[in-house]
């Protein structure tokens, strides 16, 4: 399988995150990919490539003009008046206390923009978030190219980021990015199925009124889980969307019998659907050791899910979302990688 690789991604490199009350080290960070990276390396069936640059325009399909402008200088502005730190909110608009407007000043526009305290913004992470899209469209385009699955390895992940939203480790959504490059070469309909462990709420709040685009996730149930607000089984989309976006939130603690039956579920909607293209948001954070999760897939399972997806005869743009038990990436991604079709 052609992997896509970009060292850029080591500009993004928080310090912490505010956790339970008090900052720590940021569970997103450059090792994850270090290791990754490595493993894969090891592996015969892993071939590297470099991503290409395709600038903004492909961003620009999916998030706000305004949004990207605030990502691009946001950095520059916070060091003006806060020092060379990372940029962290510390006001958010609370339900009915808005009427719309954007304020000028940075710390009124990182509320604004940001849905969390988890995901500082650094020196680097524009830079970053940027060769992390330019990997994927790269990706996008050798999947169309060679007719074979191709995994984007990047970071930071991108599943939490709405058009013009940022949050949950995410600033830009590259599974959007991926799927919305598939439309705008001649695909119809484009899947994504999000299987990482929490909910893939930018990618479904983007395409939710669009049928355009199946949106399939399988993730821990959000009533106790992160991202909270969206991610429940009774989210079918709307409009032209109704019918297009399906959620399939389990308990905690799901080990393979529950796991595998849901994603039969998702696999079977999806070809159902009977997309041309199939977006696959891969994390690996639903592996019974990962530090912030809470389902129980063995290293084994990873093998199982790859088996599974090969049951979608097409070829695959993968992903790299989440999993941040960084020891044991390499092997779990692999297993879904060297399987899956
Ligand atoms: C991003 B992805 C732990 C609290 C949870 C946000 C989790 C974002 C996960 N620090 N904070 O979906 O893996
Ligand atoms: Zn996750």
């Amino acid at each position: 399988m052609l992997v896509v690789y970009n060292e850029t991604h080591r500009q993004h490199q928080g310090a912490g995150e505010f956790f339970r009350g008090e900052m720590v080290p940021c569970y997103e960070n450059p090792r994850r990919i270090d290791s990754l990276a490595v493993y894969l390396d090891s592996q015969s069936f892993a071939e590297f490539t470099e991503a290409s640059r395709f600038g903004q325009e492909p961003i620009a399909r999916v998030h706000d003009a305004s949004y990207l402008d605030f990502l691009a200088n946001a950095y520059g502005r916070w060091i003006e008046v806060a020092g060379d730190c990372d940029a962290i909110p510390h006001a958010w608009i609370g339900r009915g206390l808005h009427q719309g407007g954007i304020p000028t000043d940075i710390h009124g526009q990182l509320g604004y923009y940001a849905s969390d305290a988890g995901t500082p913004i650094t020196s680097g992470t524009w830079k970053a978030v940027q060769a992390a899209s330019d990997a994927t469209v790269t990706a996008a385009q050798l999947v169309r190219d060679s007719d074979r699955s191709v995994f984007a390895l990047t970071r930071p992940p991108g599943h939490h980021a709405g058009k013009d939203v940022y949050g949950g480790y995410c600033f830009l959504n590259f599974a959007a990015i991926g799927a919305q490059s598939f439309l705008d070469h001649g695909a119809k309909r484009v899947a994504i199925l999000d299987i990482d462990f929490h909910h893939g709420n930018g990618t479904q709040a983007i395409f939710y009124d669009r049928s355009d685009v199946l949106f399939v996730s399988i993730h821990g149930d959000p009533s106790d889980e992160y991202p909270y607000f969206l991610g429940y089984s009774d989210e079918f989309g709307m409009g032209d969307g109704e019918g297009f976006n399906v959620n399939l939130p389990l308990a905690p603690g799901a080990d393979w019998s529950t796991y595998g039956r849901a994603l039969t579920q998702a696999i079977d909607r999806i070809a159902d659907y009977s997309p041309d293209r199939l977006v696959v948001s891969l994390g690996v954070d639903t592996f019974e050791h990962d530090p912030i999760s809470r389902f129980q897939l063995k290293t084994e399972d990873f093998t199982k899910v790859g088996t599974c997806l090969a049951q979608l005869d097409l070829p695959k743009l993968i992903i790299f979302e989440g999993g941040y038990n960084v020891e044991h990436l390499g092997v779990n991604v692999a297993n879904v990688l060297r399987t899956c079709g």
